[in-house]
């Protein structure tokens, strides 16, 4: 039986790579993004399956439910939710961030993510079957400087994907938080407000992990036999570890 999948954020990075990966398997997909001319030209690309492409904005919580009410009948008994929207925006400390930034984060990476949970989960509670799978971040385990609301927010997926578990625990529907570091795909480029040459910087000198090998773990999380929850997997490149904890000492 063909499954569906519902990818938001389809038109780079993750989402994208999560669209070229199910395709690959013949999944049946819904990609949603803002950029419309990239979500055409990604169902061109896959257009050996089928694609319902849906232009959303997730934070616009009137949009998310008629997309979700307004889906085609093949489209309608969504198998996975790949929760994936969302972006970091600066990396100042947090007296001198923009507050607009972190409205954009905050309404974003949970409000969004809260929108499509509450508005797809009904179906998968009815069907008894289902998998809402979360991108979260390294960044909502482990503080850096400048990481301030962006790691909260992520720290909020984690907690929301572990308290939807217990939710639905009386159910088959699957619920898993990802939780990538260092990964290169546009992701610096949106944080340093489209400063190529900072974003570049991040990545300098590194092996960072691939939108690829994140769609990877992704599928595998889908794979495995459905009485199996993988709930959190925590991914860095080899690259990357954790740091001491930080110690403030005045000059003497
Ligand atoms: P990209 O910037 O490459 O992709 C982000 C995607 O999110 C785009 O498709 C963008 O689509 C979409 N998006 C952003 N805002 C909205 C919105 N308001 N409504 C709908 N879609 C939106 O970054 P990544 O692929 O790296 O990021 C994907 C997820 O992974 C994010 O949640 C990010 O926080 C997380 N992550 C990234 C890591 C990294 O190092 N790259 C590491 C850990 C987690 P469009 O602009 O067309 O709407
Ligand atoms: C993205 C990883 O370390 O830039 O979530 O916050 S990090």
């Amino acid at each position: 039986m063909q499954r569906t999948i519902c990818i938001t954020g389809a038109t780079s990075g993750f989402g994208k790579a999560c669209a070229e990966r199910f395709a690959a398997e013949g999944w049946r997909l819904i990609l949603t993004g803002r950029r419309v001319e990239r979500l055409q030209a990604l169902k061109e690309q896959l257009r050996a399956v089928p694609v319902h492409a849906v232009e959303l904005d997730v934070r616009d919580f009137e949009a998310v439910a008629a997309m979700v009410r307004d889906l085609p009948g093949d489209f309608q008994d969504i198998d996975v939710l790949v929760n994936n929207a969302g972006l970091a925006l600066g990396l100042e400390g947090a007296h001198r961030s923009d507050i607009r930034d972190w409205q954009i984060m905050i309404d974003t990476n949970i409000k969004g993510l809260c929108y499509l949970t509450r508005c797809i989960l009904p179906s998968m509670v009815d069907r008894n079957r289902g998998h809402i799978i979360n991108m979260g971040s390294i960044a909502g385990s482990y503080p850096y400087p400048g990481g301030n609301v962006y790691g909260a927010t992520k720290a909020f997926v984690k907690q929301f994907s572990r308290n939807l578990l217990t939710d639905l625990n009386h159910t088959r529907v699957r619920v898993t938080n990802i939780e990538p570091g260092l990964a290169e795909s546009e992701f610096s480029v949106v944080r340093f407000h489209g400063d190529r040459d900072r974003a570049d910087a991040v990545y300098k000198g590194t092996e960072p992990l691939t939108p690829a090998d994140i769609a990877e773990i992704v599928h595998w999380v889908t794979s495995v036999p459905p009485h199996v929850n993988i709930c959190t997997v925590e991914v860095m490149p080899v690259c990357q570890s954790c740091g001491p904890l930080a110690i403030h000492r005045e000059k003497q």
